[in-house]
């Protein structure tokens, strides 16, 4: 049976070779279990709270491995209870031993996320801020990083509390106006809380629409580079990355399989895709790979269409035009092949393509910068990234949605004359969707679910 008072353990640093691997020990009995495996010179069985004790791990008289030890006293842990961590040799072997010799006296291997969990329910963070810690973890980008931190701070916990009490503070004077019904009091008090609550609503409205962008930022964004073979997608690739990635030769068909390769636009993680060439063709391994030209241009956020400018247009560019165009994805057009004699050039391509055009020669690396400035503006939009706060979570997203439909519907009662004890429900679902945030109002199947996806030893 998995309680919550258990005393927990589990690696907490990557499993693998490295300097060191830390194991943590979390729970009441942390103390006691770690003076049974980890011995001083001094043997010493109290240890002084955040200091660190050089001694070794042993099972009876064998020896497991040097190592160091911390005791962080309840409350003043990660975790709020009583913890101890180990700091092993790096390696596979002596960790393992260790948390084998951990559970032998009464350690349960932790579950994922549970000493974050364990945090959360002990009010050392709000969930927000636990999200944020495996947000820190899977960070992409430093922005994303960055802005992970600045969510593990509470920044984005105590925006929302804020909220919260501004709510409190309406409904407080609605309330008052419900238990003394006059009609000109409740009058007085809706003229009074309407102003109020606009300027509540474009606030939650504002944090909602940074989604997007937050989005952007902690997931990037997949780009397909496609078109017919031979006009240069995996040459483009290579002037891109400044360095060979892909095969590029002037036999049409030469890439097969979608190489993808991550790249960082002022901060904004993005996924190239290389694609096979597309067009009619017998050969079944080439088929197979423009099937996966669609997939990956069905995945994109936004499409690199390459034409080769030394041709005229074909049929088959504008299939895969007609292709990109369906998903509904924003399109760029390379035109490539800047450097040879032009049979297609810019406006014929801007008349027959609704996308805006960007010449390049991908063999000379000419045109690559401002290509990938246009494809950077089309993904985050003419504002560029934003400075401020910004959420990153759909879950955030979702229950700001709530809390916005919630009290645009408490505007429209009071805004109505309708009673105020009608608006005051809606008003107070508002404060309960935003306290889905921070965690207040969730209720314990979500929190479990929220912990689960949780990398082990977090
Ligand atoms: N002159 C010139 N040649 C280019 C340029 N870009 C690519 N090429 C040449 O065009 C040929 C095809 O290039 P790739 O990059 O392999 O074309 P691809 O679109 O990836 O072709 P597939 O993988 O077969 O679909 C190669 O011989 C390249 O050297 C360019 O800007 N100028
Ligand atoms: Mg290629």
């Amino acid at each position: 049976m998995i309680g919550q008072n258990d005393t927990i353990c589990a690696q907490a640093t990557a499993a693998g070779n490295g300097g060191i691997a830390i194991l943590r020990i979390s729970g009441p009995r942390a103390l006691e279990i770690a003076g049974q495996v980890f011995f001083t010179k001094k043997q010493r069985k109290t240890f002084k709270p955040r200091y660190m004790y050089l001694g070794e791990v042993r099972s009876q008289d064998t020896l497991i491995d040097g190592a160091l030890g911390v005791y962080f006293k309840a409350p003043h842990s990660y975790t709020g209870e009583d913890v101890f961590e180990l700091h092993c040799h790096g390696g596979v072997m002596a960790a393992k031993q260790t948390l084998e010799l951990l559970m032998q006296h009464g350690a349960r291997p932790a579950q994922p996320g549970e000493f974050t969990k364990r945090a959360f329910l002990h009010g050392k963070m709000d969930i927000s801020a636990a999200e944020a810690v495996a947000d820190q973890i899977g960070a992409l980008s430093e922005k994303g990083a960055q802005m992970a931190a600045r969510q593990m701070q509470g920044e984005l916990a105590n925006s929302i509390l804020d909220m919260q009490r501004t709510l409190t503070d309406i409904l407080a004077e609605m309330e008052a106006g419900i238990e003394y019904p006059e009609d000109d009091l409740e009058l007085q008090i809706a003229g009074d809380a309407l102003p109020q609550l606009h300027a509540l609503y474009a606030r939650i409205a504002a944090l909602h629409g940074s989604f997007r962008q937050g989005k952007l930022i902690r997931e990037g964004i997949r780009v397909a580079l496609a078109g017919r073979p031979n006009v240069g997608k995996s040459s483009l690739l290579n002037a891109i990355f400044g360095e060979d990635r892909a095969i590029v030769s002037n036999i049409p068909g030469t890439t097969r399989d979608v190489i993808s390769e991550h790249y960082m636009l002022n901060s904004l993680p993005i996924m190239f895709l290389d694609t096979a060439g597309v067009r009619d063709t017998r050969d079944v391994i080439e088929r197979i790979g423009v099937e996966r030209t669609h997939q990956a241009i069905d995945s994109a956020a936004v499409v690199v269409l390459v034409l080769d400018s030394s041709e005229s247009l074909q049929q088959e560019d504008e299939q895969v035009y007609a292709y990109a165009k369906q998903t509904g994805a924003p399109v760029l057009i390379a035109l490539n092949k800047a450097d040879l004699q032009v049979k297609l050039t810019k406006e014929q391509v801007e008349k027959n393509f609704d996308a805006p055009v960007i010449e390049i020669a991908a063999l000379h690396r000419t045109g690559i910068d401002l290509l990938l400035e246009t494809l950077y503006q089309m993904a985050v939009g003419d504002q560029g990234l934003q400075e401020g706060m910004v959420i990153t979570n759909s879950r955030h997203a979702f229950s700001l949605q709530c809390a916005l439909q919630s009290l645009q519907d408490g505007i429209a009662a009071l805004e109505a004359g309708i009673d105020l004890d009608c608006a005051s429900i809606d008003l107070h679902d508002a404060w309960r969707y935003l306290g889905e945030i921070t965690g207040q109002t969730l209720d314990e199947q979500i929190i479990d679910r929220i912990f689960e996806k949780f990398c082990l030893g977090k």
